[in-house]
């Protein structure tokens, strides 16, 4: 079975099914930040910042959120009338464009099987709104991903925030964009982002004293034995799934 969409459900699951393997993975590094103060939403002025050296490891879905505090900038512009003082995004964008804040957080899965790199978010909102007597438009593209090298990236990219010279620009004064790698199911024994007899038959395997997936153990429950505990302990969330 896939491992489906149903991103809550599975997240509730996977709290308890993942704790018997946890150890094995307690060294991961599944979050990378990326820093957003000095950010800019200007007209004509695109975006570009990555989590430098905090890189993240690859995982099968992940959870990002962007959230800062923001002012508005520019001398006798509508945006530093409206917000002289650092406001927080979601507000900010919600009076630009109504269910935009919705972009600032969700969920994503990799579409290859756990490997970067990965695309989290890649959309455009737009919107018009009457501010202080004048139509204010904006459209830009917000981009929230991974690349090839496990870096976290943030991009505004198109960006259209016009007229602009009554408009001013926005300018993060914090903020930061998060992205966290969600554990790995227990069940997934393959570790391929996929749930199915393949990982019945490297549990077997393993279990049996063949070769093991990198970083699993037969010992399935972690009491330092491998007997038939562990076969029943694998099959159990086998069958739960994640
Ligand atoms: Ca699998
Ligand atoms: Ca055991």
């Amino acid at each position: 079975m896939e491992l489906g969409p149903s991103f809550t459900r599975r997240t509730v699951m996977l709290a308890a099914a993942c704790l018997a393997s946890a150890g094995a993975h307690a060294l991961a590094d599944n979050t990378a930040s990326i820093n957003l103060a000095g950010v800019q939403l200007r007209n004509a002025t695109p975006q570009s910042r990555t989590s430098g050296g905090d890189t993240i490891d690859p995982a099968c879905f992940y959870e990002y959120v962007v959230d800062g505090m923001v002012r508005g900038r520019g001398t006798f512009t509508i945006l530093s009338t409206l917000f002289p003082n650092p406001t927080p995004l979601a507000d900010v964008l919600e009076s630009l464009s109504p269910g935009s804040s919705a972009f600032l957080s969700g969920a994503g899965a990799s579409p290859s099987g756990g490997t970067h790199p990965v695309v989290l978010v890649n959309e455009v909102f737009t919107g018009e709104q009457v501010l202080l007597g004048t139509t204010v438009t904006i459209s830009l593209r917000l981009v929230v991903g991974i690349d090839a090298n496990n870096t976290a990236y943030f991009r505004v990219e198109q960006p259209v925030i016009t007229p602009a010279a009554l408009v001013g620009y926005l300018e993060f004064t914090s903020g930061s964009a998060v992205i966290t790698g969600e554990p790995p199911c227990a069940a997934d024994f393959n570790d391929d982002c996929f749930v199915d007899f393949f990982d019945l038959d490297a549990f077997i395997e393993c279990f049996e004293g063949g070769e093991c997936p990198p970083g699993r153990s037969a010992d399935f429950n972690g009491d330092g034995f491998t007997d038939f505990f562990d076969f029943d302990a694998f099959v159990d969330v086998f069958e739960t799934g994640c």
